[in-house]
């Protein structure tokens, strides 16, 4: 018996080497192989195993018992399965957008799937200033499918609903529901705040009562409204991308909520590079050449999106009342109005919570990182207060480019 058959255990990179050799039978007898610890994102270990002999790779993604980021978040090693799961569901619904699992193991509470290590981490990219032209098209027709097909416009109502109790992720729904809705918005101990930004905070966003009751509101729409089997955590960060090639990973915060969570973290995290390039890029003309490349993109990805779900609804709308005119742009309105609002919350969470962004932590000169956190601050407030009115990639930019203006 193996010892990887006897009990869970957190591996290392020794471990991970013998349970390729002892468990998987994807390598060559005579490989030579290498393992290595790839992960760096706030959750799991990753382990990239290679036979330098044939140049053959694939990548082992282990569950830990609780976060890397704090040993605070105890989270359940099932989330492997959620995300195995989940990936496998998401290849059917949206081949080519994310990668292959070839494996799931529900004791040691970890998967192998397709090494993407051609790939490079889009939120390291745009901090560097690569452009991908297909991005846009690429995440629009993901979002769409994946988030349409898996509702019940789409589907016969008892199956889906046999998805919701599938992926029934309390634990990850809780990080989600304290992180993203509750945390920012008060003076919380685990928050983390810039101390140049505190004071902004604190008028802004702490003491406005109206804006908190709306935060409120967005935090039950995501606890019950089970519309679609979301990502749930789809930032630039859980995007592997290279020109011709968009690749989404890490689903393991998935479950059924509001499609407009997607939606609304991509375009917030587009905002994020878009406040980097702002601040950190000297050249003028380079800055105005990629900024206004991220512009675009975001504005396609908003238009490309409403665009491409409208034709899936009239393709592949199974339920009655699908059919019945105005439906569809009553739903896809209430789709706009989630995304303005959560990708309002990912812009002030990601500034006051514990879980930050390096695009905007990177920024070394910290007179301009203060000035990019009350900008993205203030635009995020903003999505979530006009949250009914922004229906287009422009009503987005619209505001964006307000508070640029405003906040000198
Ligand atoms: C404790 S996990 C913190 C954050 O990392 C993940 O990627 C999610 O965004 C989560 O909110
Ligand atoms: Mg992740």
């Amino acid at each position: 018996m193996s010892k990887f058959s006897k009990g869970y255990f957190t591996m290392k990179e020794a471990d991970v080497l013998e349970y390729a050799k002892d468990v998987l039978n994807c390598f060559d007898f005579d490989a030579v192989l290498s393992c290595k610890e790839i992960g760096d994102g706030n959750l799991n270990y990753v382990f990239r195993i290679a036979d330098e002999k044939s140049g053959k790779s694939i990548i082992l993604k282990q569950a830990g018992p609780c976060a890397r980021i704090s040993e605070e978040f105890k989270v359940s090693p099932d989330r492997n399965r959620i995300e195995s799961e989940i990936l496998q569901l998401q290849y059917q619904l949206a081949e080519g957008f994310v990668p292959k699992v070839f494996k799931y193991d529900p004791i040691m509470n970890c998967c192998i799937m397709e090494d993407l290590s051609d790939h490079v981490i889009m939120r390291k990219a745009l901090m560097e200033y690569k452009k991908f032209p297909l991005f846009a098209d690429h995440i629009t027709t993901f979002m769409a499918r994946t988030l349409l097909l898996t509702s019940d416009v789409v589907m016969d109502h008892k199956a889906k609903k046999a998805l919701v109790k599938n992926f029934i992720n309390p634990e990850l729904c809780e990080i989600t529901e304290d992180l993203v809705y509750t945390e920012p918005f008060f003076d919380c101990s685990r928050n983390d705040v810039f101390s140049a930004t505190r004071e902004y905070a604190k008028r802004e966003l702490w003491a406005d009562e109206t804006l908190l009751l709306e935060t409120a509101k967005l935090k039950f729409e995501f606890m019950t409204n089970a519309q679609s089997l979301l990502h749930g955590d789809l930032h630039t960060g859980s995007i592997f991308i290279k020109e011709d090639s968009t690749k989404v990973i890490d689903p393991e915060f998935a479950f059924y909520g509001p499609a407009g969570y997607d939606v609304g973290n991509v375009i917030a995290n587009l905002i994020f590079a878009y406040e980097h390039a702002e601040a950190a890029l000297e050249d003028q003309q380079q800055k105005m050449d990629y900024k206004g490349w991220l512009e675009e993109t975001i504005i396609q990805v908003m238009d490309l999106f409403v665009q491409k779900f409208m034709a899936l609804w009239k393709e592949h709308g199974t339920e009655r009342t699908s059919k019945y005119k105005g439906f569809d742009s009553y739903y896809l309105d209430n789709i706009l109005r989630d995304t303005a609002a959560v990708a309002g919350c990912e812009l002030c969470r990601r500034i006051l919570g514990i879980a930050h962004v390096k695009d905007i932590t990177s920024i070394e000169n910290l007179e301009k990182r203060a000035r990019a956190e009350k900008i993205c601050l203030s635009i995020g407030k903003t999505f979530i207060l006009q949250r009914g009115t922004l229906k287009s990639g422009r009503d987005f930019m619209d505001i964006v480019k307000n508070w640029e203006e405003k906040i000198k």
